[in-house]
């Protein structure tokens, strides 16, 4: 072996371990670069003779073409072994099954006081919302509620300071509405709302829940409106088949008031464990506004009277639906939420 013989193979010895193009680059100043083994064998040519210069010559060249085309082509080889590691590794397997995307759903409160809301807006009522943080005057004293009214007692509400709390009922925003029309426009709205109350939760208590309030104050305004406008309610939510019946009741802010029972939807009035063998099911709180209210609000309860309803939201999902335990609408099971998808 001559030197040509054993420069070539050191040279693919050190070709077949280079990984990166830094090694290729050392390997190629290493044997072409200026001081590169093959430049240094051109060193030999003034020691041979006239006659052997140009054959030594071509032999140097093409050694150098050899090697420089064998480094171009380990070179290309390596970026197709890059570029198709790359690939492989972000290779995407377009025949999987996709993950499912989890959609969210309405709250079933939401959607029995959207069906309310959507009711009472084709009847020509507005929606009012108004804030949870009250004053006491707004939630007691202007709904006939004076100080010292047992139902003001500071164990039954939550209080901020003895003249604000967590209002009770959607009613100060009715109290709103009216002292915004100062007492000369009539009034048509539904305030749905969280409201508060200091119970214990149980099956059947909890200290926040949702109310659905109605107000109609205009001239000429008569129980007999009262009672169409419940009953259509009642079969809104119960069924077309529906009937009500007023009972004698009593609100510090309405006279006359009164507790509204719907024909059971499960006997249709026959007797059963729903109704518990007497026809009707207890529904909601209503009346006629108190004058002591309607004056309050800057209302002449000579030219004006007014009527108004309450109704609590959850009680009336856990009758449609059976649901036994109130609690269920705030503990947030999936289980219990996915069951109102429609
Ligand atoms: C009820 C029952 C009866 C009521 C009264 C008023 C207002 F502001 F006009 F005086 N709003 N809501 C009312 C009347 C609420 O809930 C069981």
């Amino acid at each position: 072996m001559d030197a040509f013989d054993t420069l070539k193979h050191a040279f693919h010895a050190r070709l077949k371990t280079s990984q990166t193009d830094q090694e290729l680059a050392q390997l190629k100043a290493d044997y072409l670069g200026k001081k590169g083994e093959v430049t240094q064998l051109m060193q030999v040519m003034k020691d041979l003779s006239e006659s052997e210069r140009p054959v030594y010559g071509q032999r140097v060249n093409a050694l150098k073409k050899e090697l420089s085309e064998a480094l171009n082509a380990h070179k290309k080889a390596l970026e197709k072994a890059l570029l198709e590691a790359q690939l492989a590794a972000e290779k995407i397997d377009v025949t999987l099954p996709g993950d499912r995307v989890q959609l969210g759903a309405r709250h079933i409160l939401s959607s029995i006081v959207e069906s309310i809301e959507d009711l009472f807006v084709g009847l020509g009522y507005q929606v009012k919302e108004g804030p949870e943080i009250e004053s006491d005057e707004f939630n007691f004293e202007k709904l006939n509620l004076p100080k010292h009214h047992p139902a003001r007692d500071m164990q039954d509400s939550f209080y901020i300071d003895p003249n604000t709390l967590l209002r009770t009922h959607t009613s100060p925003v009715q109290v709103r509405t009216m002292l915004e029309v100062g007492g000369q426009k009539p009034v048509k709205i539904i305030c749905p709302g969280k409201v508060y109350r200091r119970d214990d939760d149980d099956a059947t208590h909890s200290h926040q829940f949702m109310q659905i309030e109605g107000l109609v104050v205009d001239h000429h305004t008569s129980m007999a409106d009262l009672k169409g406008t419940l009953l259509k309610m009642a079969q809104t939510m119960f069924g077309a088949d529906r009937t009500i019946r007023l009972r004698p009741s009593y609100f510090p802010f309405t006279e006359p008031s009164v507790e509204v029972d719907v024909s059971c939807y499960n006997c249709d009035g026959a007797g059963c464990s729903i109704c518990k063998h007497t026809g009707y099911i207890e529904i909601l709180g209503a009346g006629m506004v108190h004058d002591n209210v309607l004056k309050m609000s800057g209302y002449d309860p000579k030219e004006y009277q007014g009527f108004a309803f309450g109704i609590g939201v959850e009680r009336i999902a856990m009758l449609k639906y059976g649901i036994e335990d109130i609690r269920h609408f705030y503990t947030n099971d999936m289980r219990f939420l996915r069951m109102f998808n429609q």
